[in-house]
């Protein structure tokens, strides 16, 4: 019989040789928190480490992802497939134990953390998808959704804002299946965190309405007693009213002699000697990544989980003999897949938006398509940041998840970018849905790490941002966004949208709900595609609808085409996207009538059009043309790389400021006139010749 102690300290000891290994690492959490992880794993987490994707888990996530270690140690010992070969490679490239936890990499890492904070974040995005889905396909006597959601959280993530955001949250939408576990260890990289965080922890999360559970007067649980532990979490899950905060005192670097309970053990090897000591001082008699047979016996839950796991299956046949319509629905929901009729009746829309030719303000054309593919889609789970009367984001079938019932599909975030936005990144990891969440384009800057961990991850959400430019008018420099386009661009694996018409907007939404990207394993070797975010911009004013043949309509697919030309014989292109194409168009045709025969590409995703071949990039903007004009009202720098060193970019360089649409675009001098000058300026300097 092994003890609680001798598995935790397995944890212990492959984490110390793991970052020792690495020379590079953080030891003291994972030695701090091995004993809270060995009661969450060994007695309340429902998985099953041969099938990481069984849909009725129990999530797990490591917000204070610097504990990389941990988790790793847990995914070993408890079965995954990560070898201690993986463990001995800890950073290296090519191995799937990397430096903070990433999904994708390994199996069992239910989502990517390390930035900290958004792993609660992430969690709190877990049990609204749970409790949602739970809601919309459990029927009496079927609970087929039935799983809670365990995160590890440190000083560091409940230092930081986006806690706050949504634990607040977390707490008004009462979910009761979320179990928040605190290393409460006093410490941080600069040392003890008496200097800089005395919040009373307690009183914060009772104040938003969370069941807090700690031991006798009111103190802590202690983080290495595995029987308390074990009370406390049994005292979190025994309840579905409230989500649970269950702090934890703990020792970080726990059994180091000399670096137990200081900031040395939290992010460096412990060094050989200290080592040694160490496992003379835990009892670990054994080598480096040395496990012996016993301990490895006793932490396997390769025969639970698989157990665990047939017998939802046959819960859930029982479910489908019952409701087949909601089984068969059910699935098709969980592996991400679209509708059958979706393809149709998507580009039916689209082209019968073509043909009416609405002149509506882009958030509004966002709103007509989300009437039009709300009802296609049970998956979309809708929410802004407040605003919605502003984004547009509420369509004629949204009801809130608060209230909802099974029809449950938009959440109110209150003012929360930050959160708001991580959030969705957990619900498009927990399956089941893609969600969409909807600020300002000025604010997603407050959004802006979940928007890069949308990427990274990468999660399939769709980040909608509307009053896209100084064309939002009196609100002025506060509200204009300039430099935000541009910087949401250079996010690696994103996909902006901004587009010039109801059609493009159309095409938009439909070209994020196809979205996937694909995705290599650690090794580099393998590779799959998952669902991949995008943003999509939308403008405050109204804009003119563009003619366009069959085969523009299916371009703008593409990212960027051919919309209006002069003729074949062109001397110049202008490249526009959002609400400038219609003045680009307007430039071109006044040229084009004093004899300039001008190419307007309309370019509403230049990521999209960056994917192109070479041979459809070359047709639209042939190489031999070099002189260019961009007009796009946010910072002109972004353009260098499609108009080159002999073009001209119309567009911003300062902040905006306040006053109606109309003055504005004459006083920054985005103009009709301002690109007909532009497109005359480049005819004359620029070497454009067939
Ligand atoms: C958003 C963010 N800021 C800064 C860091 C760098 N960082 C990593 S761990 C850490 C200290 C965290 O303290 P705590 O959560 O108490 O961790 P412990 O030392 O107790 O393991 C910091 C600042 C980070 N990972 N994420
Ligand atoms: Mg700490």
């Amino acid at each position: 019989m092994t003890t609680r102690r001798e598995r935790a300290n397995a944890i212990r000891a492959l984490a110390m040789d793991g970052v020792q290994a690495a020379n590079s690492g953080h030891p003291g959490m994972p030695m701090g928190m091995a004993d809270i992880a060995e009661v969450v794993w060994g007695d309340f987490l429902h998985h099953n480490p041969s099938n990481p994707h069984w849909p009725n888990r129990d999530r797990f996530v490591l917000s204070n992802g610097h504990g990389s270690m941990l988790q790793y140690a847990l995914l070993h010992l408890t079965g995954y497939d990560l070898g201690i070969e993986d463990l001995k490679n800890f950073r290296q490239l090519g191995f799937r134990t990397a430096g903070h936890p990433e999904f994708h990499h390994t199996p069992g890492i239910e989502t990517t953390t390390g930035p900290l904070g958004q792993g609660l974040a992430n969690a709190v995005g877990f049990a609204i998808a749970e409790e949602v889905l739970a809601a919309r396909f459990n029927r009496p006597g079927h609970d087929i959704v039935d799983h809670h959601t365990f995160v590890f959280v440190g000083d560091g993530c409940l230092m930081e804002g986006i806690s706050h955001e949504v634990s607040s949250l977390a707490g008004t939408l009462k979910l009761g299946k979320l179990v928040a576990i605190y290393d409460d260890n006093g410490i941080s990289i600069d040392g003890e965190v008496h200097d800089w965080f005395t919040d009373n922890t307690a009183e914060r999360f009772r104040a938003y309405g969370w069941n807090v559970v700690v031991g006798a007067d009111d103190k802590p649980v202690d983080g290495h007693d595995g029987e308390a532990i074990k009370k406390a979490i049994a005292s979190a899950t025994s309840q579905n009213e409230k989500p649970s905060l269950i702090i934890c005192k703990t020792v970080i670097g726990f059994g180091s002699p000399n670096k137990e309970g200081k900031e040395s053990s939290h992010g460096a090897a412990l060094g050989k000697d200290e080592i040694e000591l160490t496992r003379k001082q835990l009892g670990w008699n054994y080598g480096p990544f040395e496990i012996p047979d016993d301990i490895y016996k006793s932490w396997s839950a390769k025969e639970a989980g698989e157990k665990a796991e047939k017998a939802w299956n046959e819960k859930f046949d029982a479910y489908a003999k019952a409701f087949p319509e909601l089984a068969a629905e059910y699935k098709r929901r969980i592996s991400g897949e679209l509708p059958a009729n979706w393809a149709a009746d998507s580009d039916a829309y689209v082209a019968k938006l073509q043909k009416e030719g609405p002149v509506v303000a882009s958030r509004k054309a966002s709103q007509m398509t989300l009437d039009a593919f709300g009802p296609l889609l049970p998956e979309l789970l809708g929410g802004s940041a407040d605003l919605a009367p502003s984004n547009l984001t509420i369509w004629k079938g949204s009801k809130n998840i608060a209230t909802g019932g099974a029809e449950g599909n938009y959440v109110h975030y209150g003012v929360r970018e930050f959160g708001m936005s991580a959030i969705s990144n957990g619900i498009a990891l927990h399956g089941g849905f893609v969600p969409y969440d909807a600020t300002f384009l000025v604010f997603s800057d407050y959004a802006r790490n979940a928007v890069r961990m949308s990427c990274l991850i990468p999660a399939h959400v769709i980040h909608v941002y509307t009053h896209d430019s100084i064309g939002l008018g009196e609100d002025g420099p506060t509200h204009q966004p300039v430099e935000h386009l541009g910087s949401l661009r250079l996010i690696p694996n994103n996909r902006v949208w901004r587009p010039a018409d109801a059609v493009e907007s159309a095409v938009s939404w439909k070209k994020a709900i196809e979205r996937r990207a694909t995705v290599f394993d650690a090794s580099g070797k393998h590779s799959e595609e998952l669902g991949a975010p995008s943003c999509l911009i939308f403008s405050r004013q109204n804009l003119a609808h563009n003619p366009r043949t069959e085969q523009q309509v299916k371009d703008i697919e593409k990212g960027g085409y051919v919309l209006w030309q002069h003729s074949d014989d062109f001397k110049a292109i202008i490249i526009a996207t959002g609400s400038e194409v219609g003045l680009a168009v307007e430039a071109a045709q006044s040229l084009g009538q004093n004899g300039v025969s001008v190419r307007v590409v309309s370019m509403p995703c230049t990521e999209e059009f960056d994917a192109q071949s070479p041979e459809y990039r070359e047709g639209v903007l042939p190489s031999w043309c070099r002189a260019r004009v961009a007009v796009e009202a946010a910072s002109v720098d972004f353009w260098s790389k499609y108009i080159g060193l002999d073009g001209k970019a119309i567009g911003m360089t300062t902040f905006g400021a306040s006053a109606p649409i109309d003055k504005l675009y004459a006083h920054f001098g985005i103009t009709t006139t301002a690109v007909v000058d532009a497109v005359k300026s480049v005819i004359e300097s620029a070497p454009s010749k067939k």
